[in-house]
Formats: structure tokens, C-alpha cells, sequence
């Protein structure tokens, strides 16, 4: 999402980034995906050898420095990956996207740093990995706040609804006098939070009031804004009609009807966030069948075991559920209509698939 929002966000549910990468690093990140020699779904996960791999760095690297080929960075990030194919491309994105490659920093990318490239792909964390490199501007293994600061106000992500960095989810994570620099671990987390962190800057930013309250178009703003990764055309299409019918946004017998209270805000991006965890209560419940509906008790009942999933979360996912036409049951359908990733395609799941050596078919989510 970082340079290219649309790109990413309609990519999605293509199976290639999961929302990590949509936000950080918007490419299909196949390093090998010219050594495939068919494209079956899991065999993109693995690990082209190294000759393969050698004769597509060479075709790509246009430098010579006695005697050694490299690759330029936009050898790389632009013939290679196909990013950033404008001719008046931003030269600040393509060296941010170089040195995620470029572990030592030379400017110049070598044959054992696209090696090295295209195994990180096939860590099971691969897409935090690869983040958190992009954020390690300098490489010394650690983030400090400059360059969390540095690469996410180069985020189209910042320009849309722009993050104060003022605030105390900054000196939390880097220290009052910003000097604490951030671990791998500790980032993983901290990606996360910020995403949560920016959500709630942006409703404070339109609940100019302070009443806890925004209107169902600001809403909408919001989501399309900073959250286009979790919305499915479905999603997209009826989030204004659910929002203006859900009583959990109103306030009886006040000016606040059809308005989008903070708890209703908070759940409804939950909600998406968690419509993996949705899918497998369901599967759970259902016994596995996908045919079968279920009402918001059946399913609510069920939710009790999961913390993650309030009653207003589930409340939402049958207002949903309404607008498409099901009326109080929900079926696979639906739930794969509002779900934002097909976590079955994704990278790590494949990972993990093929290390337990379980069909693909399975549902369910593999960490
Ligand atoms: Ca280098």
C-alpha cells in the first residue's frame, strides 16, 4: 500500500500479499516466479535453485564492477519485479525498495543478495520479514524511530489521513526521547498496533465534537482510506446501508441516529480483521459443512469459546449477512463474500501446508 493502494488492495483477494504487504511492500513477491515451470499453487513457494536462479540474475544485472555483475536497483525493483514502471517514478520509493534487497547497503545489488532475497520468501514470516527490512533502512538489525518515522511518511497511507507521530503510541514503543531502538520481535508488534493506532487517530480526527461519534460517509472514509486491504466488493458496496441501519449505531430518540459510534467502529474493523477466526467457528459449528446455515444464536453461541468475537462483532456480521439478501442465516458464502483474505493461497499458509504435509484443500488457518 505503501506506493500503490489500488494495486495492492486489488490483489488481495488474488492471494499474494496478505494485508502486512499490501501495506508495506505492494508487489506480488515472487522472487522466483520466473523459475516456475508451472504455476500450481504451492509450487511458488519454493526455492528456485541456484542455477535457475543465477541465469535470471544475470539477464537482469546491468552492472560490472571487476569482473562481477550486480543489479542496479532498478535493474531490480523495476525490469525485474515490474514496480514502479513510470518513467517518472519516485527515486526516493525505488532506493527504499532497493535497500530492502540490498543488505549491505552498497547501492548495488549482488547474485548472494537476490539469493539471499529469494530465500527469506520462504520463511514461514516472510511478508514481516521483508517489512521489517524495509524499515531497517540502514540494516543494523534494529528500527530505530527515524526510519519507522522516515518510510511510513513515505506511505501513501500517511498522505491519505496523515499519522501524528506526537502522540504516546510513539514514545511507548521508542522511548519519551525516542532513542529505544525496536528489535525484529518487538516490530511484528508494533506494525500490528500502529494499523490500530492510526484507525483510532482517524476517527478522532472526524469526531471533531468529541461526541464519540462520526457519520456513516466518514466512516466509509476511513475504511477506504487506511483499511482497503479488509474490504471485499462486498464489504465496499454496503458499508454505508449497514451502517445507517445498524441499531448499534444509533442512540435512540437523539440526533445521533445513523451515526457510528466509537464501540461500533472498533468492532466492525475487528470484525474483518477476524473473519478467518468467523470461518473457522462456522466450520466448527457447521461440522465442516459449507451448505449449512446458521442463525446469530447458533453462531453467537459458539463465539463464547473466542474472545476475539463481541456479540456486537457478530451483531455487524448479520447486518452484513441482511444486505446480502440472507435473511438472519448465514451460510460459506457469505462469509467468504465479506472475508477479506483467502488465507488458503497465502504464502505462510502454503508454508505450513507443505511442511505438515496436509492437503491444501483443508480449511483453516496454518501457523
Ligand atoms: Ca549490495
Amino acid at each position: 500500500m505503501i506506493f500503490k493502494p489500488k494495486m495492492a488492495a486489488s490483489r488481495v483477494r488474488d492471494g499474494e500479499p496478505l494485508s502486512i504487504v499490501s501495506k508495506i511492500w505492494p508487489n506480488k513477491f515472487q522472487a522466483q516466479c520466473e523459475s516456475r515451470s508451472e504455476p500450481t499453487s504451492t509450487q511458488w513457494i519454493k526455492r528456485a535453485d541456484t542455477e535457475r536462479l543465477r541465469e535470471i540474475f544475470m539477464k537482469y544485472a546491468s552492472v560490472e564492477v571487476k569482473g562481477e555483475k550486480y543489479m542496479s536497483y532498478s535493474d531490480f525493483i523495476r525490469k525485474y519485479l515490474g514496480m514502479l514502471p513510470e518513467e517518472n517514478h519516485n527515486e526516493e520509493t525505488l532506493r527504499l525498495l532497493g535497500n530492502v534487497v540490498d543488505t549491505t547497503k552498497d547501492g548495488k545489488i549482488s547474485f548472494t543478495e537476490f539469493q539471499a532475497f529469494e530465500a527469506l520468501l520462504s520463511l514461514p514470516d516472510a511478508m514481516y520479514e521483508l517489512a521489517f527490512q524495509l524499515f531497517d533502512t540502514n540494516g543494523t538489525g534494529a528500527v530505530s524511530y527515524d526510519e519507522f518515522e522516515q518510510v511510513l511518511s513515505h506511505t501513501t497511507l500517511h498522505q491519505y489521513i496523515p499519522f501524528d507521530f506526537k502522540t504516546d503510541f510513539v514514545n511507548l514503543h521508542f522511548g519519551r526521547d525516542k532513542r529505544r531502538e525496536v528489535s525484529y520481535a518487538e516490530f511484528t508488534q508494533i506494525l500490528h498496533d500502529f494499523h490500530e493506532e492510526h484507525a483510532l487517530q482517524a476517527f478522532r480526527r472526524f469526531d471533531v465534537d468529541h461526541t464519540g461519534f462520526i457519520t456513516p460517509l466518514q466512516f466509509y472514509d476511513i475504511l477506504t482510506s487506511l483499511k482497503s486491504h479488509l474490504l471485499t466488493p462486498a464489504v465496499k458496496e454496503n458499508v454505508v446501508a449497514v451502517t445507517c441501519r445498524a441499531k448499534g449505531s444509533k442512540v435512540a430518540g437523539s440526533d445521533k441516529a445513523h451515526k457510528v459510534s466509537f464501540p461500533y467502529f472498533t468492532a466492525f474493523i475487528s470484525l474483518l480483521n477476524n473473519m478467518e477466526l468467523v470461518k473457522k467457528v462456522y466450520l466448527v459449528t457447521t461440522g465442516g459443512n459449507k451448505k449449512a446455515t446458521l442463525t446469530k444464536e447458533e453462531l453467537l453461541h459458539e463465539c463464547q469459546y473466542y474472545t476475539q468475537l463481541t456479540p456486537l462483532e457478530v451483531d455487524i456480521l448479520f447486518q452484513l449477512v441482511d444486505v446480502l439478501g440472507q435473511q438472519g442465516r448465514v451460510s460459506w458464502k457469505e462469509l467468504d463474500a465479506l472475508a477479506p483474505l483467502d488465507i488458503e493461497k497465502m504464502p505462510f499458509s502454503q508454508q505450513s501446508i507443505k511442511v505438515r504435509g496436509r492437503n491444501t484443500e483443508q480449511p483453516g488457518l496454518s501457523n
